[in-house]
Parts: C-alpha cells; structure tokens; sequence
C-alpha cells in the first residue's frame, strides 16, 4: 500500500517534489494538503485532486495521513515538525529544519520523547553523485588529508522579500551542511567577509559575500555566496588535499557550439541542477516510512546546521570570527 502523504506549504519547491512522487518516484501517494494561504490550498488541492485542509494541525491528525512532507517557509516549520512528532508520523521537513539553533532543540528534545526518529531534512546535496564521488574519494585516504575547501553558491536572482540573514540561512546552510557531511566534522568557528556589493539587486542585501568556516581539525572551508548574479545556478565545490584537488564539474547537461565557440549550458536553478539527487532522496525517505525506518539526515543535522547559521548571522553583522555555540550530540543521534 502507498504511504499516504500529506504536504505543508505546496510552494514551488513542494509542487516539484509532489510533480516527482506523481512520475518519477514509488511508493507515495499525495492525500492532502494545507497552506497558510487559503488560496493555494484551492488550487493546489484542485491541481493534484486532493483534500485541501484547513490548517496544518488538522492535516497532521488526519487518520487519512501516514507521514507528512513540509515544505513551507522555515520559520514556520518548528511547530509543525512537533506536532508531527507528537502525533507519531515520519516527517521530512525541506531545509532548514529551523532558521535558528533554539527550536531546532525543541524538535529535538519532542524526538527523543518519543523514542524513535521520526524526522528527516531535506538536505538533497548528500544525494548528489557528484559530491558523493567527491567524497568517496576523500573518504578513502587516497589524496591525504583535506587542507581547504572551496565552495561557489550562485543563483541568478532571488525576490525582494528575501532577507540578509537568509544568505547564510536559506542559502549558504546547504553547504554548511554539505561540508559537515564531507569532512565529517563540525564547524567550530565562521566568519563573513564583505566584499563590494552587486548594483543589480536590492540595496539592503550584502551581495555578494564570503562564508568562512573552520572545521574541528582546522580545514578551512570558504563559501562564496552570490545570489544576484543574474546569469545561472551555478555551484560549484574544490576540495584541496595534501596529495591531490577534487572538484565538481561543471554541471552541464549539453554543451553547445555555435559563433561564440563551444561552452557548456548552465542550469538555472536547484530543481533542475540536483533535480536527480532529489528524487533519490525522497525515494529513499517513502521506502525507509513504507519499512518502519529512517533516512537521510537527521534533526541533529537539522540543528548543528542551524547552530552554524546562528553564528554566521551574527558574523553577518561583525567584523571577526564568531564560535559555534552547540550541545554536544546525544546518543539518540549517535
Ligand atoms: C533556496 O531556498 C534553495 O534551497 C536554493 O538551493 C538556493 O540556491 C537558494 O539560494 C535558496 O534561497
């Protein structure tokens, strides 16, 4: 039987993981969804033909609903998170789990009362086979130990409503958590370097910048995050080793050539670059809730992850380097 899945907040992001479950990916059935915004539920329950509830607790307790997807704006995921928790279901929550290190701990805290995993981020970019073979290269020894690492976040353009601290928060927490995940260290310590600022975009945002992280051992990661560069989607990652580099390719599905010569054709947002490491991910979640189980990343991810974010949004408005604050991570993670 499908495991019949309720979705929060169906925005773009929610529409194109529903587009994936309904063509590409087995074992989960859309059964409803709920919005903050009346008139999306309309359309989006009309769109799927499916129950539009009226608010997400209602959906959450629907004895029709098995797991729930939440795919809203992150300062609203915390209290949805636990209420799922408290009901019993498996949720997977889009990243971030929570914008700030606080109520990532309470998800935690709800977690661990009830005993079992329950909640799964949408951290698509371990799912990517580029990184994955990056890390398997690593991982192996072969180049020695990692020194540096160099990170390029790109997106052609983001909306006026988006916040300064979402550059650290909304953006640069995927390679906060794709560098966790690569080193298998925590970051102990950030800074954010603040060059000259884009004319192409909105005056109140620092446009682009430099997150710079240090690991437990002391690599020294840097992330350039650019989100008004007004040509691509274009991430980029180099790993410098004692015996060797590793970076990704450049992402192109086509390369074309023509007049201006031969070049490589650039994706132009998160969808159609790690489309394929999203769909692995949200299989892997609906079979792991069809079995009982978990997968993928955990609310420790979830939390560390935000603990970064906190002290990056406070290097945001500094000059050094701001500590890490974080608890140290229960056994229930381990
Ligand atoms: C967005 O929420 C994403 O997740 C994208 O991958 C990222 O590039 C963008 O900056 C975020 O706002």
């Amino acid at each position: 039987m499908a495991v019949r899945i309720g979705m929060i907040g169906p925005g773009g992001m929610g529409q194109a993981h529903l587009d994936r479950i309904r063509t590409v990916i087995a074992g989960g059935e859309l059964v409803g969804v709920s919005d903050i915004a009346a008139d999306n539920v309309k359309t989006v329950s009309e769109k799927y033909g499916v129950r539009g509830f009226d608010s997400s607790a209602e959906l959450i307790g629907s004895p029709d609903v098995d797991a729930v997807m939440i795919c809203s704006y992150g300062p609203a995921h915390a209290e949805d998170v636990i209420a799922c928790i408290e009901a019993g279901k498996p949720v997977f929550c889009e990243k971030p789990l929570t914008p700030d290190a606080e109520s990532a701990l309470r998800i935690m805290e709800a977690e661990q009362k009830a005993g079992r995993r329950l909640v799964t981020v949408g951290f698509m970019r371990r799912f990517d086979r580029s990184y994955q073979e990056m890390k398997a290269v690593l991982d192996s020894g072969e180049v020695g130990e990692t020194l540096i690492i160099h990170n390029r976040h790109r997106n052609p353009t983001v909306p006026e409503r988006y916040t300064w601290d979402m550059a650290i928060n909304d953006t640069g927490i995927h390679e906060i958590d794709t560098m966790r995940w690569l080193t298998g260290e925590e970051i102990v310590s950030v800074r954010v370097d603040k060059p000259k600022k884009t004319s192409y975009r909105f005056e109140h945002l620092q446009d682009p910048l430099i997150l710079i992280m240090e690991t437990s051992s002391g690599i020294w990661i840097d992330d350039e995050i650019f989100v008004n560069d007004q040509h691509s989607y274009d991430i980029q990652c180099e790993a410098v080793a004692e015996l060797g580099t590793i970076r990704l390719s450049d992402q192109q599905v086509i390369e074309r050539t023509g007049k201006i010569g031969r070049h490589h054709v650039l994706t132009m947002d998160h969808n159609e670059r790690f489309g394929a490491a999203f769909v692995t991910e949200v299989q892997q979640w609906i079979s792991a809730v069809a079995a009982g189980e978990h997968a993928g990343s955990t609310s420790w991810d979830g939390y560390a992850a935000a603990c970064v974010c906190d002290a990056g949004v406070r290097a945001l408005q500094s000059d050094g380097w701001v500590p890490v604050e974080m608890i140290d991570k229960p056994d229930f993670y381990a």
